[in-house]
């Protein structure tokens, strides 16, 4: 897919203010990054995403409009209602979607005054006229203190570098820059934030902008945009090389597409941050991710292999080094008023566009900034073994053990491959003898005896009332050489349960397939072709009859 790049230069076009994307006034400049990246949207809302688990019902679109020729776009996608247009706005964070406690808990990080003092800088396209006041309701919403200009935490320059003199509005980029802000605050409450806001979308103004960010002191800058590489991206590894400080860049949100990676996330100076699936689980790490599907990967043309990068696919440099969080199904809380109407300001946002600013969050607090650092300390990681972006056959678009394209090496387990002490391996070893271990079997070996034997006569005749059981728990997927698994855990009410039943299908649109019985928890569908998406739901039946669903998950068998 890959457009061309090239060197059609476009008439200026008029900004649209509207929903979506970039768009604007095109730059002279020798430059550009992009090329292609018109490619790229097409492959877009496909069957991707793994797991809807906190958005059933629901879709999700880009949030920037389609670039031209030259210019870059951002990496942001926000839920929308099932019409796959319609923003899901609400009046309130919306329900299950990620917030501090979380990035905190899922990657280990210290939270507290770690990194107070330093500064973010986060790099995009036009001006968000709201983007202090917007942080300022986020931060008040999820409970840290005021960052504005006025207590000197934020600052707002333009693409030279002054507080005034902002570009035009544009209110796709201004979402994006809600975003980044609000995503690298809360990975990092105690950080500074700098936004720089470049002229347009165009790749040579976005340069520009990263060395204004440099040039004011960025700890760690993060650019969730990019194009699909073109030949003139060696043009731009100037404006991406600052020695001391961390660049970060999101991977794309078109999964694997077959040819290009995007710049400048393939850069040979910047951390290509790469997305995942995150969900709560029962592992002693209390979270699993696997590859969201949107992930951009692939091998460069035009930049060079690093010496640290030893994976074989790529002669020249692999997207992605690391990941994060990115499945807008899995997505952040964002409090964006900017082309608001009505109140309901807050929506779920993902895309890599979340991922590049936590990562530049956590190079803030760890105090690192070459790209090498990571690949020196992987232990430092969580390796991502499952999931898929694309059709290639390899790990270029399939996770596997160690490196592969979607997620690079992982993604942080604290501060310790991105310059911070790494977390302690007590915590892991304690962790799961007290708590997952010892007491699972306590509570399965005890159940059945003491309810089933017991309860069931009674309950066929007592139950039906209307105790039906409610949905089954923490609904997961994961693709194995045998077909694609899903697991479940059991509802939180409904003992004894008889059976579980378990659909599959389209997203949202299962329909029965099998019946296991009560004490299990796992079931795999062998009959899964290879390369397919499939949804699944289970629901628990007691006496009483079948409960309601849980959760949509998904997978792409790929093993
Ligand atoms: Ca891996």
């Amino acid at each position: 897919m890959a457009s061309t790049g090239g060197d059609t230069r476009r008439a200026p076009v008029p900004i649209p203010t509207s929903v979506t994307r970039f768009s604007l006034l095109r730059r002279p400049a020798t430059v550009v990054l992009a090329t292609a990246l018109a490619a790229a949207t097409a492959l877009a809302v496909p069957q991707a995403d793994a797991g809807a688990a906190l958005s059933p019902g629901k879709s999700h679109k880009k949030v920037c409009a389609k670039p031209k020729a030259k210019r870059a776009e951002c990496h942001a996608e926000v839920i929308t209602k099932a019409d796959g247009v319609t923003p899901d706005a609400s009046t309130s964070r919306p329900s299950g979607s990620y917030g501090p406690a979380d990035l905190k808990s899922a990657y280990a990080l210290p939270g507290g005054a770690a990194g107070s003092g330093k500064t973010i800088a986060i790099v995009d396209s036009f001006d968000n006229p709201n983007a202090e006041s917007d942080l300022g309701a986020y931060r008040s919403a999820v409970g840290l203190p005021a960052c504005t200009t006025a207590n000197g935490c934020f600052r707002k320059v333009n693409q030279a570098g002054n507080a005034g003199g902002y570009p035009s509005g544009n209110v796709g980029w201004g979402g994006e820059i809600d975003l980044d802000l609000q995503a690298a605050s809360a990975t990092c409450p105690a950080c500074k934030l700098l936004l720089v806001e470049a002229n347009d979308d165009f790749s040579d103004s976005l340069a520009a902008g990263v060395d204004t960010a440099a040039r004011l002191g960025a700890a760690a800058i993060s650019n969730s945009y990019g194009a699909n590489e073109a030949s003139d991206v060696p043009n731009y590894e100037s404006d991406y090389n600052h020695p001391g400080i961390a660049v970060t860049a999101s991977s794309g949100d078109d999964g694997y597409d077959g040819s290009t990676p995007s710049y400048p996330a393939s850069s040979r100076y910047v951390t290509g941050v790469g997305g995942t699936h995150l969900v709560r689980s029962s592992a002693a790490r209390g979270w699993t991710e696997t590859v969201w599907s949107g992930a951009g990967s692939g091998c460069s043309s035009y930049i060079s292999k690093p010496t640290w990068q030893k994976d074989t696919g790529c002669s020249k440099k692999t997207v992605a080094d690391v990941a994060a969080v990115a499945d807008p199904n899995t997505g952040f809380g964002v409090y964006d008023s900017y082309g608001s109407s009505g109140g309901a300001n807050w929506y779920q946002y993902g895309g890599t566009s979340l991922a590049s600013p936590i990562v530049a969050a956590i190079f803030t607090m760890g105090g690192a900034s070459d790209p090498s650092y990571p690949y020196a300390h992987r232990t430092s990681l969580n390796d991502v073994v499952s999931g898929s972006n694309g059709n290639c056959g390899n790990y270029i678009c399939n996770a596997t053990t160690g490196y592969d394209g979607p997620t690079g090496l992982g993604t942080p387990n604290g501060l310790g491959a991105f310059g911070g002490a790494a977390v302690t391996p007590t915590t892991t070893t304690t962790r799961p003898p007290a708590t997952t271990t010892t007491t699972r079997p306590a509570t399965t070996t005890t159940r059945p005896p003491a309810t089933t034997t017991t309860t069931r006569p009674a309950t066929t005749t007592t139950v039906p009332a209307g105790a039906k059981p409610s949905a089954p728990q923490n609904a997961r997927v994961t693709s194995t050489t045998g077909g694609i698994t899903i697991c479940w855990s059991p509802p939180a009410s409904g003992a004894p349960i008889l059976s579980y039943k378990v659909y599959r299908g389209g997203w949202g649109s299962e329909t029965y397939f099998a019946t296991v019985s009560g004490s299990t928890t796992c079931y795999t569908d062998a009959s899964a072709p290879m390369w397919t998406w499939f949804y699944y739901r289970v629901t628990a039946v007691n006496g009483a009859g079948e409960g309601p669903p849980s959760a949509d998950v998904g997978a792409n068998r790929s093993a």
